[in-house]
C-alpha cells in the first residue's frame, strides 16, 4: 500500500482520493480551501455527487483519507488542480505550476508524480519536468512522471472512475507502466499507455470532438429555424443511420471541460485550428441566440420579467461553472429585463424552484434552460395563470408541444420554426 498525496480536492481530486483510500492506500488530500479540509476531516463533502459522500465518510472514519492544508511526504503525488481559462483564451497554468512547486521539497527517490489536470499539449514535458528537476533526481528513473487525464462526467463520477478506460502518458515507458499499475487498484476498464503529450492531446480531443458535434447541432438548429423545420426531428431521423450521431442543440455549452479544452489546442496551433475555433464560437453564440428568440416571441422585453428554469451547466448537477445560462441571465439584464431564476440544485435559487408558480408572477416568458428532473411535472395551467403572457421557450425539447398548448400556453422550441 502506498502513501498518496493529492493536491486539489475538487470535482476530480476528491473522488480520486476517495477511490485510492477505499482500496487501502493511505491518502492525504491537500487543498487551499480551509472549509473543504475542515469538512473533509469531519467526513463531509461540499459538492453534490452521487455515492461520493458515503465513500468519503468511510475512508475518513477508518483513517485512510485525511485532509491537509499543506503537502506531506509521500510515495505518489497527484496534481488535480483546476486549469481555468484566461481572458485571451489561453490556459491559466498558475495553479498547476504552484502545485508542482509546492511538492518539490517532499519528493524522495523512487516517487511518482502524476498530472491529472487537463492541460495544453506539452505541459508535462515543458512545465512539470523542469520543476521536478529541482529535486535533483533523475527524471524517468529516480522520479517517475506521467499525465493521467480523467474522463469522468459529473453526476456519474464514481461509476466512470471505476469503469471507463484510461490513458496514461509517461515521460518514459517506466513512468507510464508504474502509473498504470497504481490506477489498476480501482480502474476496471482498460488502461492504455503512451507518451505524455499524446495523452494530453487525447484528453483535449475527446472534449473537442463533443464540442464540434454540439456546434454542428446548434448550427442545424439555427438553419432549421430559418427553414421552418424542426431540428430535433432532423436529428432523430438522421441518427437512424448506423454511422451518424448528431448531438443535441441547446442554449450553449458549459462546464469546466468542453467549453474550455478546445481553446488549449487553439493556443498551441492557432493557424491550424480552424474547425475547432469556429465551433467554439458557434457554441458561445447560443446564449445570445436564446435572447434573440425571446425578443422574437415577445417583442419589447425592456422592463419586463422573465423566469429562467435552471442555471447550472447541465441537468441534475449543482455545478454552475461556465454555464451558458449565466450568460443568458446577464444578456437579459443588459436588455433591462428582470430575471427570476429557479434552480432546485443551487441554494441561492432553490426557494424559487420550490414554488415556480409564485416565481412566474407577471413574467412574459418562462425559459426552460436546464432540464432538471424536478421540472418534469410542471402544472402549466397554474404557470399560465400566474404569468403576464403565457409564453414557454423550451431550449431542450423537454416538453410536449401539444400537451403544453392544450393547457393554454404558447410553446416555442429552440431549433424549430
Ligand atoms: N451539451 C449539449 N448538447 C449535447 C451534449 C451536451 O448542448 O448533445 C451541453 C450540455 O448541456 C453542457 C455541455 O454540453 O452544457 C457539456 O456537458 P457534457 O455532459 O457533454 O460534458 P461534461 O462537461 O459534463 O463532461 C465532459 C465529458 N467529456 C466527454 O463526454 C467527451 C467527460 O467525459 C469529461 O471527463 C469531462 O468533460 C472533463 O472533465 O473533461
Amino acid at each position: 500500500m502506498k502513501k498518496i498525496c493529492i493536491i486539489g480536492l475538487g470535482y476530480i481530486g476528491l473522488p480520486t482520493a476517495a477511490m485510492f483510500a477505499s482500496k487501502g492506500h493511505s491518502v492525504v488530500g491537500v487543498d487551499i480551501n480551509k472549509n473543504v479540509i475542515d469538512e473533509l476531516n469531519k467526513g463531509n463533502i461540499v459538492i453534490e455527487e452521487p455515492f461520493l459522500g458515503d465513500i468519503v465518510k468511510n475512508c475518513v472514519k477508518n483513517g485512510n483519507l485525511i485532509g491537509s492544508l499543506n503537502p506531506v511526504e509521500a510515495d505518489v503525488f497527484i496534481i488535480c488542480v483546476p486549469t481555468p481559462i484566461n481572458k485571451d483564451k489561453t490556459a491559466d497554468m498558475h495553479f498547476v505550476e504552484n502545485a508542482a512547486k509546492s511538492i518539490v521539497s517532499y519528493i524522495k527517490k523512487g516517487d511518482i508524480v502524476i498530472l491529472e489536470s487537463t492541460s495544453p499539449p506539452k505541459t508535462t514535458e515543458n512545465l512539470i519536468v523542469p520543476i521536478m528537476r529541482q529535486t535533483g533526481l533523475a527524471i524517468g528513473d529516480e522520479l517517475l512522471i506521467a499525465h493521467s487525464p480523467e474522463r469522468v462526467i459529473p453526476g456519474k463520477i464514481i461509476y466512470e472512475l471505476e469503469n471507463n478506460d484510461r490513458v496514461v502518458g509517461g515521460v518514459n515507458e517506466t513512468s507510464a507502466l508504474a502509473v498504470k499499475r497504481l490506477y489498476e487498484c480501482f480502474v476496471k476498464g482498460n488502461i492504455y499507455t503512451t507518451d505524455s503529450t499524446t495523452a494530453e492531446m487525447c484528453k483535449l480531443m475527446e472534449n473537442t470532438y463533443r464540442d464540434v458535434n454540439i456546434a454542428l447541432a446548434n448550427e442545424l438548429a439555427k438553419i432549421s429555424e430559418s427553414l421552418g423545420i424542426n431540428a430535433w426531428d432532423v436529428i432523430e431521423l438522421s441518427n437512424k443511420h448506423p454511422r451518424v450521431n448528431i448531438h443535441q442543440p441547446g442554449p450553449g455549452v458549459g462546464g469546466h471541460c468542453i467549453a474550455v479544452d478546445p481553446w488549449f489546442i487553439v493556443e498551441k496551433a492557432p493557424s491550424l485550428s480552424n474547425i475547432i475555433n469556429i465551433c467554439r464560437n458557434t457554441n458561445d453564440s447560443m446564449p445570445g441566440h436564446v435572447v434573440e428568440l425571446i425578443k422574437m416571441i415577445s417583442g419589447n422585453i425592456k422592463g419586463e420579467k422573465v423566469l429562467v428554469l435552471g442555471i447550472t451547466y447541465k441537468p441534475d448537477v449543482d455545478d454552475m461553472r461556465e454555464s451558458p445560462i449565466v450568460h443568458i441571465e446577464s444578456n437579459l439584464r443588459d436588455e433591462g429585463v428582470e430575471v427570476i431564476i429557479a434552480d432546485p440544485h443551487v441554494d441561492k435559487y432553490a426557494k424559487n424552484a420550490e414554488n415556480i408558480y409564485d416565481a412566474a408572477k407577471d413574467c412574459i416568458v418562462t425559459i426552460l434552460a436546464v432540464h432538471h428532473k424536478e421540472f418534469e411535472n410542471i402544472d402549466f395551467k397554474q404557470l399560465k395563470n400566474n404569468m403576464k403572457l403565457p409564453n414557454l421557450l423550451d431550449t431542450r425539447n423537454f416538453y410536449n408541444k401539444e400537451e403544453v398548448e392544450a393547457l393554454g400556453m404558447n410553446y416555442y422550441l429552440l431549433g424549430s420554426s
